[in-house]
């Protein structure tokens, strides 16, 4: 058995040479840099295998109870960079490559970076499995091994193009098949009623079509521990192969149909983000994983305990947003029908053992299932449904005396719709907010009903990120500073980091600090000329926006101020300004036409901006193609400025806030989400603040009076602007090309112009951007500012929202694992 620390440098050398020599018949100066990855991922997965073996046998011997975090989206990133640090022998790594002359970057850049997932969601998924073994809680994540992930984007002549993202082309290496725990996952069919000897009702699913559920398992490393917990995805498989003995047995069309049912199922991940659309397959694929997991689950228990009474003494189901909803019915299902409890029992049961996380309250991205489709789908499943909302509806009028529009505002099913949201609530002990605002803003409005009647339900728990990816891994220069002043113990406990605030007024430390930043400026840079074509001064102020783009969160605010700089600078080209470099990572949703078109407004901003040497490149815009988690991490370390600029009330929490602080990026931002609780531990004076409250958007959009042509005709910078989206100036082969843009600022969709307030919070914004200017100037000030956020970040590592859960939610305890000798 090998120990992590037990790896010589010698061992990994032989392993590396021999991967080689064995997979690929080639010696290492014959191998290409993709077989010299595979090579090395292989050799680091034989290191952690043991580990992970003996975590598995240490949870089998313990028993603690287990949390399954079911996710629809896993946005992981790289394994293998992360493998390396968590395991600690990153040294050994390093030394083997110079030894073999293997440039390890180049070699990382190999392995694609696994996109499974959209956006924060996704990525906090991942966040949380890092903090899991790193904290020592027994765990698994679950969800779907998706054929493809997020599509690729290209940038073509300004537009986003997707391309299908093949991340499995050349397989993983660090997933492992486990066929032994397949399941079948049933769709269609009808449900006949018996009635049993003891009068009890037995449902019976017929007619269904059927797919096997075979679950590939990726190890989660803790970091520098013995903890490998598991991410295991769900891949589906035709039960009945299409094979000659059935098209004999005249099966051809069932064998048919469950060979494209199940290639269907894992075919791609949908890539909307905070957009519900009411897609059969979505569906499908949500049931899938679901009941794979929950039956797996269950057959787990059971080979250990006789009384399935105590499942939530042993299991947690967690419910990352309402996807995985179906957990609740389909817990119910296997209770009720396979281990024959009564209503109330499996009820009591289901209860105890599922918790929900609320991540949104757009409405647009809230679920509601047609019942045609639910019904016909899973028709046992609506069944169980349907006597939830039964149950549920007579205890609002027998227990909280509520009258009937009330009960139609709350029940689980209404006019038509099943409403998923609503059935977490009813059917789990917890379900919590991810940042205060957003748990405020769930009990004061969007669902105070329910909190009403159930306010020990409600709970928040901020989100968080992981410091071991985002710092130590993604800026190794900061990480070493940090840990050369005030040692390494912010790497599992991130308060620590607050010791740094005895340098921030040492002019020595500030300009180390300032040096590393121009440093990743530099590195940021290269990328950027390798991939844009764009040259980027260092020297410049690196004001970033990376996330998905959306409406909400006001990419469209950002570039009509890029825009009104330029104005301002071709009247007058010696403006006094520090040299800008706006930077902007984004993925549009295929279907969303208006977000597409910011990308390519932004996009020919870019264009005309850095090609005009008018303005002595005061300002460079640059829009970085397919921003995922492995460039994220290059521009995070490189940021000055934190562009965090929702419409307050919309943003439920944010990370990229969270990352971009950690590494000393100055927000500036509207008081939204997770940005108040920065603007908490920072102070305001260390932030950029501007725009509406949340309060104040909420009053606003009630009084339905705001309108955005008063704004227009009254500030001539504005009107300027937003002339220049429809006379031609930034599409002059096509003038009406950003019509759409010009519209929905002024006359608007639905109903409401300029739904978001961009023009109503675009002076503030600009005066904040002023401050920011006139506080770059005076470096010392800046990098006394960007050291505070740095130092101030604790809160928002997952380590301590992990805590927080498994506290307060899951009720885990660490199960410490040792390596037998
Ligand atoms: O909680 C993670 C992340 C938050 O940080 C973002 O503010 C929020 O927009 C996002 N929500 C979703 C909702 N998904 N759907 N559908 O992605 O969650």
């Amino acid at each position: 058995m090998m120990d992590r620390l037990d790896v010589t440098v010698e061992d990994l050398k032989e392993a590396i040479l021999e991967n080689i020599k064995n997979q690929f018949r080639k010696t290492i100066d014959q191998a290409s840099k993709e077989q010299i990855f595979q090579a090395l991922a292989f050799a680091v997965r034989d290191i952690i295998i043991d580990q992970w073996i003996e975590t598995h046998k240490t949870y089998d011997e313990v028993d603690p109870k287990t949390v399954y975090y079911l996710s629809m989206e896993f946005l992981m990133g790289r394994a293998l960079g992360n493998s390396i640090i968590n395991m600690k022998v990153d040294k050994v790594v390093k030394e083997v490559c110079e030894e073999l002359s293997i440039d390890l970057n180049a070699i990382e850049d190999m392995e694609p970076d696994p996109g499974l997932g959209n956006g924060g969601l996704g990525r906090l998924a991942a966040c949380f499995l890092d903090s899991l073994s790193t904290l020592e809680f027994p765990a698994y994540g679950c969800g779907i091994r998706y054929r493809y992930g997020i599509f690729e984007q290209k940038i073509i002549d300004g537009y986003q193009v997707e391309r299908p993202d093949e991340w499995l082309k050349n397989g993983n290496p660090f997933e492992v098949r486990r066929d032994e725990y397949g399941v079948e996952v049933r769709f269609f069919g009808d449900v006949r009623v018996l009635k049993t000897p003891n009068g009890r009702d037995k449902f019976i699913q017929e007619n269904y079509q059927s797919v096997k559920a075979v679950p590939y398992d990726i190890p989660i490393v803790g970091y520098d521990n013995n903890t490998v917990n598991t991410l295991r995805l769900w891949d589906a498989e035709a039960l009945v192969k299409f094979d000659l003995e059935s098209f004999d047995r005249g099966e051809y069309h069932k064998a048919v149909e469950q060979e494209n049912l199940a290639k269907s199922i894992v075919e791609v991940l949908y890539p909307n983000d905070n957009h519900y659309r009411g897609k059969e397959l979505r569906l499908k694929q949500q049931y899938f994983f679901v009941s794979a997991t929950v039956q797996q689950v269950i057959n787990k228990f059971k080979q250990k305990h006789a009384d399935i009474h105590e499942l939530p003494d042993k299991v947690a189901f967690h419910i990352n947003d309402t996807h995985p909803s179906l957990t609740i019915p389909e817990l119910m299902r296997i209770l009720l029908d396979e281990e024959e409890l009564e209503w109330e029992e499996a009820w009591d049961i289901t209860t105890k053992t599922c918790a929900y996380t609320n991540h949104t309250i757009m409405s647009e991205a809230l679920e509601k299932w047609p019942i045609e489709l639910l019904s016909r789908l899973l028709p046992r499943i609506y069944m169980i449904i349907e006597e939830i909302n039964r149950r549920f509806c007579l205890s609002l009028v027998n227990e909280f005396h509520l009258d009937k529009e009330q009960i139609d505002k709350m029940s689980i099913i209404m006019n038509g719709q099943i409403k998923m949201a609503f059935m977490c609530i009813v059917g789990s002990h917890c379900v919590n907010g991810v940042a205060v605002l957003h748990t405020e803003i769930l009990k004061k409005e969007e669902l105070k009903e329910f909190y009403n009647i159930y306010p020990g339900k409600f709970n928040n728990k901020t989100n968080g990120i992981t410091q071991r990816r985002f710092l130590l891994e993604a800026n190794p220069k900061l990480a070493d500073f940090i840990t050369d002043l005030i040692g390494d113990e912010w790497i599992t406990s991130l308060t620590h980091i607050k010791k740094l605030d005895q340098y921030v007024d040492d002019e020595q430390e500030q300009k180390e600090f300032m040096k590393i930043k121009y440093d990743n400026k530099v590195r940021l840079g290269k990328y950027i000329k390798k991939h844009n074509n764009i040259e980027v001064d260092p020297r410049s102020i690196f004001d970033v926006q990376i996330k998905r783009l959306h409406e909400y969160k006001r990419q469209l605010m950002n570039i009509l101020h890029v825009m009104y700089l330029y104005n301002k600078l071709l009247e007058n080209p010696d403006l006094d300004m520090i040299p800008r470099t706006f930077i902007f990572g984004a993925k549009a949703a295929p279907g969303y036409t208006r977000a597409k078109l910011i990308i390519k407004l932004i996009n020919n901003v870019a264009d005309r901006i850095n090609n005009d040497t008018n303005i002595k490149n005061k300002i460079k815009v640059v829009f970085i193609e397919n921003y995922n988690v492995s460039n994220a991490e290059i521009i995070i370390a490189a940021a000055d400025v934190s562009e965090q600029i929702s419409t307050a009330s919309k943003e439920a929490s944010g990370t990229g806030n969270m990352k971009l602080m950690l590494n000393g990026a100055i927000t500036i931002g509207t008081m939204d989400g997770a940005n108040i609780e920065i603007v908490e531990e920072v102070g305001e004076e260390n932030c950029f603040i501007f725009g509406m409250t949340s309060e104040e958007v909420i009053n606003l959009q009630h009084e339905n009076s705001y309108n955005p042509w008063d704004i227009y005709n009254n500030n001539e910078d504005i009107r300027k602007v937003v002339t220049q989206l429809i006379n031609g100036f930034y599409a002059p082969d096509d003038p009406d090309l950003f019509r759409e843009i010009y519209d929905s600022l002024l006359d608007g969709y639905g109903g409401r112009p300029d739904p978001y307030f961009i023009l109503k919070d675009f002076d503030s914004y600009k005066e904040a951007h002023k401050k920011i200017d006139a506080t770059y100037a005076n470096q010392r000030k800046w990098a006394k500012m960007a050291m505070l956020n740095t130092a101030n970040s604790g809160k928002f590592s997952s380590d301590r929202t992990i805590l927080q859960y498994a506290n307060e939610i899951w009720k885990l305890k660490k199960t410490e694992v040792i390596m037998e000798k």
